[in-house]
C-alpha cells in the first residue's frame, strides 16, 4: 500500500469508526513534452510520478456525500455533507470542489451514485504544476465508481477514457478551469518504466519504455514554488486564441496545420495569433520526433527537443515565468542535456534531463541561481515513471 493509501485508511477509520470498503489512488505526472497541445487535438507525452493521492471510500445509501482530507500536518478538514442529487457547481468550495465536481460529473453522465463517505490523503505537491488536481479527481472517480458497483477492476467497469472525460468535465465545468485531457489520461493510463504517448484526437495511447537510468541519466524535477493556477491565469486566453486561429485557418483544430505549411498559414492570420500557432505546430512535431528517438532508444538525443520546447513556450506561447526560465537556464549551464517547464506554466515545475554524474552539480546550480535572484528555495527531486491509478485495498 502506498503511504497516501495508508494515511487515507487510518484517517478514514479515525473519522468513521469503520473500515473503508475500498481505497483507490492515482498519481501526479510530469509531461515529458507536448505542452498546450492537448486542447488543440495534438500529442502529449507524460509519465506518472510516484507521488499519489488516495481516496478511502465507504458506500452509504442515503444519497449523501461526505468528503474530508487528511493534511500532511495530521489535521482533517471536512467539507460538510453534500446531497448528490442537489449538487451544483460552486457548492463545495476550495479543494472540495474537485471531488464534489467528480461526483457531479458522474451524475451528469448518467451514473447513479448511492452516496459515499470519502477520506482523501496524498503527497502530490499542490500548486506545483504536477497535476495534484487530476490525481484527486481520478482517485475520487474510481472510489465513487467502486461504491456504485462499477469498479475499474470489476465486470461493469466503464472505459478508462470515459473516466478521463468525466474527470476533465469536473475540472472544466464544476471547478471552472478550461483544461484539456492530458492530466487525467496520464493519471489513469501511465505505467511504471514507460512514458505514455497519447494522441488526443484519436484517443490512442502507446506505452514507450523510458529507462533514464539505463542510459546513465536522471529526470530532475524543479518545483519552483512560484504560484501556478489555471483558473486565474492566462491559460484560458491561450486556449481561446488557438480556437480563433483554427477557425480563421478553416481547420477543426491547430493539430490540422501541417508543419510544412506553417509559414503560409501564419500569413493568413493576425499577427497576435501567429506565435500561438507556431508553438502548437512545432510542439506537435517535437513530440513526434521524441517518439521516434525514444523508439530508437536515443534518450540522450531527446534533451535538445526538451530545450526547444521550453524556448517555444517561453517566447511564442508566453506561459513561462522568471523562476522557470532561471531553473531551465541554470540546469543547461550546469550540463543538463535538456530542460523545460512542464505543465500549464505561469509558475509550477521544470524538468531537466541530466546525467547521473552531473545531477548534484545541476541541483546546486539551480539552488544557487534561485538564491541569487532572491527567489524562494526550489524543491528538487529526481523521479522515474511510476504506476497509474489503481485499487490499493
Ligand atoms: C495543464 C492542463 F490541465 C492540461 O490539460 C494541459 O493543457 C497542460 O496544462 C499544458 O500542456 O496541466
Amino acid at each position: 500500500m502506498s503511504g497516501a493509501a495508508e494515511r487515507a485508511t487510518k484517517a478514514f477509520v479515525a473519522e468513521h469508526r469503520a473500515d473503508p470498503d475500498a481505497v483507490w489512488s492515482a498519481p501526479g505526472r510530469v509531461n515529458l513534452i507536448g505542452e498546450h497541445t492537448d486542447y488543440n487535438d495534438g500529442y502529449v507525452f507524460p509519465f506518472a510520478l510516484p507521488h499519489r493521492t488516495a481516496v478511502a471510500a465507504r458506500r452509504r445509501d442515503d444519497g449523501l456525500l461526505t468528503i474530508a482530507t487528511h493534511g500532511s500536518d495530521g489535521t482533517l478538514q471536512r467539507a460538510g455533507t453534500l446531497s448528490l442529487e442537489a449538487l451544483e457547481p460552486g457548492e463545495a468550495g476550495g479543494w472540495a470542489n474537485y471531488p464534489a465536481g467528480v461526483a457531479w460529473a458522474l451524475r451528469e453522465s448518467g451514473i447513479t451514485l448511492p452516496g459515499a463517505d470519502l477520506v482523501v490523503a496524498g503527497d502530490v505537491p499542490t500548486g506545483a504544476g504536477l497535476s495534484s488536481s487530476a490525481a484527486l479527481e481520478c482517485a475520487t472517480a474510481l472510489a465513487l465508481l467502486d461504491t456504485a458497483g462499477r469498479a475499474l477492476d470489476g465486470p461493469e467497469a466503464p472505459e478508462v477514457m470515459d473516466i478521463a472525460r468525466w474527470t476533465r468535465r469536473a475540472e472544466n465545468e464544476f471547478v471552472g478551469a478550461p483544461t484539456g485531457l492530458l492530466d487525467q489520461t496520464a493519471s489513469l493510463r501511465c505505467e511504471p518504466a514507460h512514458a505514455l504517448f497519447f494522441d488526443v484526437r484519436s484517443g490512442e495511447t502507446a506505452q514507450i519504455p523510458f529507462d533514464a537510468a539505463g542510459s546513465g541519466l536522471e529526470v530532475l524535477v524543479v518545483d519552483t514554488r512560484a504560484n501556478h493556477s489555471h483558473s486565474e491565469s492566462g491559460y484560458g486566453d491561450r486556449r481561446k486564441g488557438c480556437e480563433q486561429a483554427a477557425e480563421l485557418l478553416g481547420v477543426p483544430a491547430l493539430r490540422d496545420v501541417a508543419a510544412a505549411e506553417l509559414e503560409s498559414s501564419l500569413r493568413e492570420i493576425p499577427e497576435r495569433l501567429r506565435p500561438l500557432v507556431r508553438h502548437v505546430v512545432t510542439e506537435n512535431d517535437r513530440v513526434l520526433e521524441t517518439l521516434r528517438r525514444l523508439r530508437r532508444g536515443e534518450l540522450t538525443e531527446v534533451g535538445e527537443l526538451l530545450t526547444a520546447s521550453h524556448r517555444s513556450l517561453r517566447d511564442d506561447y508566453r506561459v513561462s515565468c522568471e523562476e522557470l526560465d532561471v531553473a531551465v537556464e541554470a540546469a543547461l549551464e550546469s550540463g543538463a542535456l535538456g530542460a523545460r517547464m512542464t505543465g500549464g506554466g505561469f509558475g509550477g515545475s521544470a524538468i531537466a534531463l541530466v546525467s547521473s554524474e552531473l545531477r548534484p552539480r545541476t541541483e546546486r546550480a539551480v539552488s544557487e541561481a534561485f538564491e541569487r535572484h532572491g527567489f524562494t528555495a526550489p524543491r528538487l527531486f529526481t523521479t522515474v515513471p511510476s504506476s497509474g491509478a489503481g485499487r490499493e485495498s
